[in-house]
């Protein structure tokens, strides 16, 4: 856990107690590794994992066997899910919480076919994992027929390669112990990254000849940080000392509450206008006076263009795509460009996810939470000069039809002064509804851009959160919702409390804004633009597709008055361990900002 998560590791202990008393295997009195998943297995735990979320499938029976059997289902426990998706997703969502990676595992060439957009997500997001697969023996004579066959692949981690930091298909027990220890090595090294080890079902299942010598694992993990290169700072911290309208851009950066304060202290120290992005978690006090405008994704607050338009020197702190804000306020931005990152270490042939290559000045390449302090001690002493006053302003509230502001508003009002964590947000949700006032108040969204991971990610964020005090909660669109539902089965099965809160406009709504500007564009009748995006007639019930699943179900929602009671209940239901969604059924549409931007017709 971050630092700043340690007063609360005592509670945290015992809520992974409560997990751990669960799905108890009798004793099956094995202590010494007798098969090459064994092998595997013990270094698993020395990976220092506590969880493995899975679906099962006979190409890695063997491990299976190894972590219930000899393990004794505990570092790793297994976290049984209904699709690979969501057992990716979870262990997604419990490194953004905690940056450590967590273990999934994936049946042979299907179950990691249904992995692959979580994979995808998790590539982007610069989110760390150890995935484990599994093929039907390598070793030909050893297949059973017909479906071992159509369960072996040849390079099967092609399939995953374009985004995953590295993967393996180890030939031996002891070399699948290495590639186990790398795999966590390398995932947790930044920048982080899925990785996978495909273990052959032969090698698995293969009894061991004689016994593994046993290794010190850790010296095979060493840390890998990365420290902020003097020079640069020196370079930075002049042009930064002397800029008179600096901003920075707080992208891709920990959890950490100390690392928190100090980007608030350099941003006082320089009096820098701090622009945020909603694609990545919470970065800075969004209702500082320095914060400028509503934190947004691809659509640049006002405020934030100005700021950039305007600057003279930018620091980005690993903003997520530096070449996109220039181009999205506008072109010409003159300012000269400090950028901290180490992503360039990660981009390759396959995915565009490296964005357009920004115009750089100085470049500092470790991570924001090495460079931060570093440059505020060369800038040496100094104080807040004239910050802007702003005062916060929430969105206004439609008179009559319910939208997802309403939504926001009472859901904030509900929560009150609880500490709580956004797991998640709709794509309809307006950055303004809702102060960032803590790393931990907001996790940021799926990475990739993969409808479908709100639920997993938040299940695997609750589950990192469990026993913290804080209180998780979601806020998924309809479709985000029905394509990753079946990811609340494994939190109501573990007890692992959420709050789902589902911004329901019966539609995939996004498309129906592209399908509004292509009408716009060609001239052809916008009324249309419904046509296959409604998920209506019937309308579904959401509420009843989480009590199927254990959960609470509450709604659908549909008058201004019943959101504050709705959600009240449902927190207290969360509160006393359950996971409780709430449907709430909002106007379709998405901030005025926003839907100008779709629909406009240059782009
Ligand atoms: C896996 C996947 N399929 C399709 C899309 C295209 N897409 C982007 S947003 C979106 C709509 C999502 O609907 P919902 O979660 O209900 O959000 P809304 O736009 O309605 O607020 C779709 C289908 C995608 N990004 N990912
Ligand atoms: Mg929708």
């Amino acid at each position: 856990m971050p630092n700043s998560q340690h007063d609360s590791s005592k509670k945290q202990s015992a809520s992974d107690a409560a997990i751990a008393s669960l799905d108890r295997p009798v004793p099956a009195g094995v202590n010494a590794a007798g098969f090459g998943s064994d092998v595997v297995a013990d270094a698993m735990r020395a990976l220092d994992i506590p969880y493995i979320a899975l679906n099962p499938g006979a190409s890695y029976r063997g491990l299976h066997d190894s972590i219930v059997n000899y393990l004794g289902n505990e570092r790793p426990q297994m976290l049984l899910c209904l699709h690979e998706e969501s057992a990716v997703a979870i262990a997604h969502g419990y490194a953004k919480v905690t940056g450590r990676a967590m273990a999934a595992a994936v049946h042979s060439n299907v179950g990691l076919m249904h992995a692959t957009m979580a994979f995808f997500n998790a590539w982007c997001d610069r989110m760390p994992m150890v995935v484990l697969g599994a093929t039907g023996p390598v070793d030909a004579t050893k297949r059973r027929p017909w479906i071992d066959w159509i369960h072996t692949a040849r390079d099967q981690g092609a399939l995953i390669r374009g985004y995953t930091k590295w993967d393996d298909q180890p030939a031996s027990p002891v070399a699948a112990r290495e590639a186990v220890l790398r795999a966590g090595w390398i995932a947790n090294t930044a920048p982080r990254g899925p990785t996978y080890v495909n273990l052959d079902a032969g090698m698995q299942e293969e009894k061991l000849a004689e016994p593994v010598a046993p290794i010190d694992a850790k010296r095979y993990m060493p840390e890998a940080e990365s420290a902020a290169p003097a020079e640069a700072i020196k370079y930075a911290a002049a042009l930064l000392r002397n800029a008179k309208h600096p901003v920075i851009l707080a992208g891709r950066v920990s959890r950490d509450l100390d690392a928190w304060n100090l980007r608030i202290a350099l941003a006082e120290r320089l009096n820098a206008r701090v622009v945020t992005d909603i694609k990545v978690g919470a970065a800075f006090l969004t209702d500082h006076p320095l914060h400028a405008g509503a934190p947004s994704g691809s659509v640049l607050a006002p405020e934030a263009v100005e700021a950039i338009r305007t600057a003279d020197v930018i620091l980005s702190l690993d903003w997520v795509d530096v070449a996109g804000t220039f181009k999205s306020a506008g072109g010409n931005v003159g300012a000269k460009v400090v950028q901290v990152s180490v992503d360039h270490h990660l981009h390759n042939g396959w995915s565009m996810d490296y964005q357009g290559l920004p115009p750089v000045d100085v470049m500092i390449a470790c991570e924001p939470d090495a460079a931060v302090p570093v440059l505020l001690a060369a800038l040496g002493p100094g104080g807040l000069r004239a910050v802007v006053s702003v005062t916060h302003e929430f969105p206004k509230l439609a008179p009559d039809k319910l939208t997802v502001d309403h939504l926001a508003d009472a859901l904030r009002r509900a929560v009150g002064e609880r500490p709580t964590t956004l797991t998640h947000l709709s794509l309809s949700w307006n950055g303004a509804s809702w102060p960032f006032r803590h790393p931990l108040d907001y996790i940021g969204s799926n990475g990739g851009g993969g409808v479908g991971g709100g639920p997993g990610i938040s299940v695997g964020a609750a589950l990192a959160l469990k026993g913290s005090g804080r209180l998780p909660v979601a806020v998924c669109g309809d479709g985000d919702f029905l394509m990753g539902v079946t990811a609340l089965w494994t939190a109501a099965h573990y007890k692992i409390p959420l709050l789902i809160v589902i911004a329901n406009n019966r539609s995939f709504f996004n498309d129906e804004l592209h399908q509004e500007r292509v009408a716009r564009v060609r001239n052809r009748p916008i009324e249309n633009r419904w046509v296959g995006q409604r998920i209506s007639e019937p309308d579904i019930d959401l509420a009843a597709m989480a009590r199927a699943q254990g959960a609470q179900g509450f709604g659908p929602v549909t008058a201004i008055g019943d959101l504050g009671p709705t959600f009240a209940k449902a927190i207290a239901a969360v509160e006393a361990g359950h996971v409780a969604v709430v449907d709430v059924r909002v106007e379709p549409g998405y901030t005025a900002a926003t839907t100008a931007a779709m629909t406009r017709k240059s782009q």
